[in-house]
């Protein structure tokens, strides 16, 4: 056996004697989706579009229609996208009657909403929704738009009369404090740590597998290539996350 069926074996075994399971993914669980990551070299978004200038609020105030403009962009092409067959053996191992365990949160640092398409049900999407559009100045309006928003200008808030912007977490910006702290709960209460996709270079969510790995989970990274996280793992797996995820979790 090669070394990589060998660790896919482990992972397999690891998976069906765990209990509770957390997910951790990232971008690269939706690149075979048609949506592109942040850091891949050549086809990554920030190997064309400065995060600063793009997402953050000081980059937002400084001009609010460029954003915008870029997240209509973006919500275009995530509302064309389709749910993979990695994303649906996720759903299908939370619900699914053959791996039965007491519990399966899968956390997403993505803002694609195909984890809930595909039908994951205990999901913490700890970066919010580029489909949610919430008021800059944190009045509370937060809505779901319709796939349809209108580009150039951002819309006004109804309620306060501020900019409405995406319903994401920015850089520089705190998370929400109970989406966080669920996070934090599964990765502190799993049997197994399933990391997928993910650099590991933005935090907090790359933390989650080191408070996993400390509270005694085995970790396991899935990932095309090298990542940050590749230090946490007792098993590494490498490939793209539509084969390897329905090989490791297939009964
Ligand atoms: C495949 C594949 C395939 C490809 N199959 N694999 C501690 C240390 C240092 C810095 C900080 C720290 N704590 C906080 C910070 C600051 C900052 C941060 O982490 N900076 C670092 C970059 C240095 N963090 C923050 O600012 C966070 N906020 C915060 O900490 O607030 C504190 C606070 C408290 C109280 C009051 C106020 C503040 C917020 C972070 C928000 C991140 N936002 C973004 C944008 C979301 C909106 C949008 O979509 O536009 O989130 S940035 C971007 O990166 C996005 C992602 O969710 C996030 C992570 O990226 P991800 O998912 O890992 O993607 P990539 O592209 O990096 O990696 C893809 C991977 O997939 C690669 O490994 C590929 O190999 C792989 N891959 N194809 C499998 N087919
Ligand atoms: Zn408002």
């Amino acid at each position: 056996m090669t070394a990589r069926a060998d660790a896919m074996e482990a992972a397999r075994d690891c998976v069906r004697r765990a209990r509770r399971i957390a997910v951790l993914t990232g971008a690269g669980m939706s690149a075979e989706s048609g949506v592109p990551t942040f850091r891949d070299a050549q086809t990554g978004l920030w190997a064309r579009f400065d995060p600063a200038q793009l997402a953050s609020e000081e980059g937002f105030r400084a001009d609010p229609p460029l954003v915008w403009r870029w997240y209509a962009w973006r919500r275009e092409a995530v509302a064309r996208a389709e749910p993979h067959a990695g994303h649906h053996a996720l759903a299908t191992a939370e619900s699914g009657r053959e791996l039965r365990f007491e519990r399966f949160t899968l956390v997403t640092q993505n803002v694609d909403g195909l984890h809930r398409r595909a039908g994951s049900h205990d999901l913490v999407e700890i970066h919010g929704s580029i489909m949610r559009t919430i008021c800059l100045e944190h009045c509370g309006y937060d809505q779901a738009d319709p796939v349809q928003v209108p580009a150039g200008e951002p819309p006004r808030c109804p309620q306060c009369g501020g900019w409405l912007r995406p319903g994401v977490v920015w850089f520089g910006e705190a998370l929400n404090p109970s989406r966080l702290a669920a996070a934090e709960a599964a990765a502190r209460d799993c049997d197994v740590m399933l990391v997928v996709g993910t650099s590991g270079v933005v935090y907090p969510a790359a933390a989650l597998p080191g408070i996993a790995r400390r509270a005694g989970a085995t970790v396991i990274v899935a990932n095309s290539a090298a990542s940050e996280l590749d230090g946490e793992a007792q098993l590494l797996l490498r490939g793209p996350a539509a084969a390897v995820l329905p090989a490791l979790l297939a009964p």
